[in-house]
């Protein structure tokens, strides 16, 4: 029964004499993202030789990728560069962002450890935040969230102290946390990203799929093994332009994807979800 119509019976008045009830406040969509360190050169690198990175280049490709989001519905919040943090643009690794709580990581890799102060200055506007500790270290490039599931990629980023500590912040909001072996690339989203409810796009050779148990896989095509980070938004993915058979192959599974140039990112070992923290109604 529509509430309107249940409000008319119970105070015997006409439908159209009610006045509507108020919507509840939505909270805006905002998607955190940070202008690229002039110092993007001089990245952290696992698993890439080291190849020439135009700045230029990247801050271009960089705003087409925020005018995606904002294209999906998202308001961007850009950070100012850090000349002195050459991997600063990937924010994804400094937190957790959860409806009720933000996590604030200790990044695995030393040189990355003071981007989470000015993350936690503006998640604190919209979060309640808890961190990860010393001598845990986390990267939000190794979380992988479906539903109140969230997996963790043991990887060189991410160490057993830092992923208990993760569970037992996450347990009172009702959240599980699963580490899982990663092997061959950098994170536990280098390797599978959900690109539905129930799919997740996977390299199985970096990452088991008997760790995801009730969910469908789509692999990437062989020829394009840094292929499986996507980022999903909704119905929508958001995926780089550097992995056209695997987007061909979302495609014909009836997902939407809208592309974008990454290539001097990529160079940074960075993929489509390191770039925006987003920090969804
Ligand atoms: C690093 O090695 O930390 C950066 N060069 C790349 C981080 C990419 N982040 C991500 O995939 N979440």
């Amino acid at each position: 029964m529509r509430l309107q119509y249940l409000i008319c019976s119970l105070i015997g008045m006409s439908e159209t004499h009610v006045p509507s009830v108020p919507e509840p406040p939505k909270r805006e969509r905002i998607a955190l993202t940070r202008e690229i360190s002039s110092a993007l050169s001089r990245c952290e690198l696992t698993h890439l030789q080291r190849a020439a990175i135009d700045v230029a280049l990247a801050r271009e490709q960089h705003r087409a990728y925020e005018q995606a989001l904002r294209d999906l519905g998202w308001r961007i919040e850009s950070l100012p560069e850090e000349p002195e943090l050459p991997d600063s643009v990937f924010v994804e690794d400094t937190a957790i962002v959860l409806d009720e709580v933000a996590v604030i990581t200790r990044p695995g890799a030393p040189s990355r450890r003071a981007e989470t102060a000015s993350i936690a200055a503006v998640l604190g506007k919209y979060r309640d935040l808890v961190c990860i500790e010393s001598p845990g270290t986390l990267d939000g490039g190794d979380v992988l969230r479906v539903g109140r599931s969230l997996y963790v990629g043991t990887s060189s980023r991410s160490n057993s102290t830092g992923i208990g500590r993760l569970g037992a912040l996450l347990r009172p909001f009702g959240y599980r946390v699963l580490p899982v072996p990663v092997q061959g690339c950098l994170h536990l989203k280098s390797a599978v990203t959900q690109v539905t409810a129930g799919d997740l796009l996977i390299n199985s050779r970096y990452v088991e799929r008997r760790h995801f148990p009730q969910m469908r896989f789509i692999e990437v095509d062989e020829s394009e093994p840094s292929g499986a980070n996507a980022l999903m938004i909704g119905a929508d993915v958001i995926y780089s332009r550097s992995y056209p058979r695997t987007a061909e192959i979302l495609r014909q599974r009836g997902i939407r994807v809208s592309t974008v140039e990454m290539s001097e990112t990529e160079k940074a070992e960075g993929a489509v979800t390191c770039c925006s923290l987003l920090l969804s109604p």
